[in-house]
Parts: C-alpha cells; sequence; structure tokens
C-alpha cells in the first residue's frame, strides 16, 4: 500500500522531513541548501498469492529496480566529493531482517553512465552484485537516487512500513502529485518554509 504526499497529513510527518539532524545530511550529499520534492509511506506484507518456495529460491526478490536520475546529469564531482541533485531519505518504521522486504541496491550504479538495463540484467543474473538492507525501526537509509534501488519482496510473516521523503535544490520543482498547497506553507515557520515550497530563485546556497 502506497500512500503519496504526506506531508500536509499530520505535524508529525512534516517534523521528520524537516528534521534539524536529517536534512543537513542530504545537504551534504546534494552539496548546498534543498527542497522536499515529495513525501511518501509504503506498508506491504508477502504476496499471498506468491510461492513461498520461490521466493527462497532467490537470495534477493527485488521487484522492480530504477533510479530517479543518473550519473552524467544527475551527479557531479565537487572538492573530489560525490553528489547527487536527487536524494531520498528511507526510515524503516519496522525491524527489517533479510526476509523483511529489505530495500535492495546495485552498489555502485550510482556512479556509473552504463545503460541501466544492462545493469539491472547483469545484477539479476548474479546476486554478488546486489545489496540488501537489513535495518532495526528506527534506522534511516539515505541515498543518491542515481544508485538503482528496489522494493524487495517480503518472504516472513512481518509487514513492513516505510516513510520515504525525496529532496532536490530549491530551484528543482516537485515530484508531480507532490505540489504542496500555498495555505499550509502559508502556516509555516520562515526557516522551514523554503524547504516545502522550494524557491524560483537560482541563487542556490551552496556547501562550499
Ligand atoms: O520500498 C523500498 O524499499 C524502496 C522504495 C523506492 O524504490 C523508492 O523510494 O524509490
Amino acid at each position: 500500500m502506497l500512500f503519496g504526499n504526506l506531508v500536509e497529513y499530520d505535524p508529525a510527518l512534516l517534523e521528520y522531513a524537516v528534521h534539524p539532524k536529517l536534512v543537513p545530511l542530504v545537504e551534504e550529499v546534494v552539496g548546498g541548501a534543498v527542497r522536499l520534492e515529495e513525501t511518501e509511506a509504503i506498508i506491504n506484507s508477502r504476496n499471498p498469492e506468491a510461492e513461498l518456495g520461490e521466493l527462497h529460491k532467490c537470495r534477493y526478490n527485488p521487484t522492480g529496480f530504477h533510479r530517479g536520475t543518473q550519473h552524467g546529469w544527475g551527479t557531479y564531482i565537487e572538492q573530489n566529493k560525490f553528489h547527487c541533485i536527487f536524494v531520498k531519505t528511507l526510515a524503516y518504521l519496522t525491524d527489517v531482517g533479510p526476509d523483511d522486504g529489505g530495500t535492495c541496491v546495485i552498489p555502485g550504479s550510482h556512479r556509473l553512465t552504463w545503460n541501466q538495463g544492462e545493469m539491472i540484467e547483469a545484477a539479476l543474473s548474479d546476486d554478488k552484485l546486489i545489496y540488501q538492507v537489513e535495518a532495526s525501526a528506527g534506522s534511516v537509509l539515505l541515498f543518491a537516487e542515481a544508485l538503482i534501488h528496489s522494493t524487495t519482496a517480503i518472504r516472513s510473516d512481518n509487514e513492513r512500513v516505510i516513510l520515504i521523503s525525496g529532496y532536490t535544490p530549491p530551484m528543482l520543482r516537485e515530484w508531480p502529485g507532490n505540489e504542496v498547497s500555498p495555505e499550509f506553507i502559508e502556516t509555516l515557520p520562515e526557516d522551514i518554509r523554503p524547504l516545502i515550497s522550494g524557491s524560483a530563485s537560482w541563487h542556490w546556497k551552496r556547501r562550499y
């Protein structure tokens, strides 16, 4: 079950998305000030129609590798540091063990300009090219969206709950469907407002 555009729904969700411990880490990867471009939550559990035996045949069961940007135009290197203009944070609200559908990623894909389909095909035929996240409830995964990643089929009886926040530089647009109402933005304290509304200005406050 996927819930989208959540930031107006509950103050706790806003508080998390703009958390002062989280945002500087995101800014470090993006390379400057950021705005929130999407918020989502996913609650998932094992597909009752999936054969458990089939799910155990593979070490990992990614259900749709993808990425939101790619190395070469969505990333840059500055002062020997890798940056990406689209960063996600995934907060795991439940413990996620090896059978609980932790996010699968293709390590290193965020720095490759190779064909995405070929990288996914290679990873699906050699599980050494895949890493599956395991986490305790409360952990946050932060990654560049140039990294190829996927939701993973659950093999256990556990439900998995995650909160997703995406960030970009302030002059970029929100993901379609994640528009935040001007009335809500009006209610926000001055310091938080640009994080939610973005900015029309191309004067980007950099980390350097
Ligand atoms: O469900 C997951 O673990 C990954 C979510 C995802 O693919 C995304 O946020 O783009």
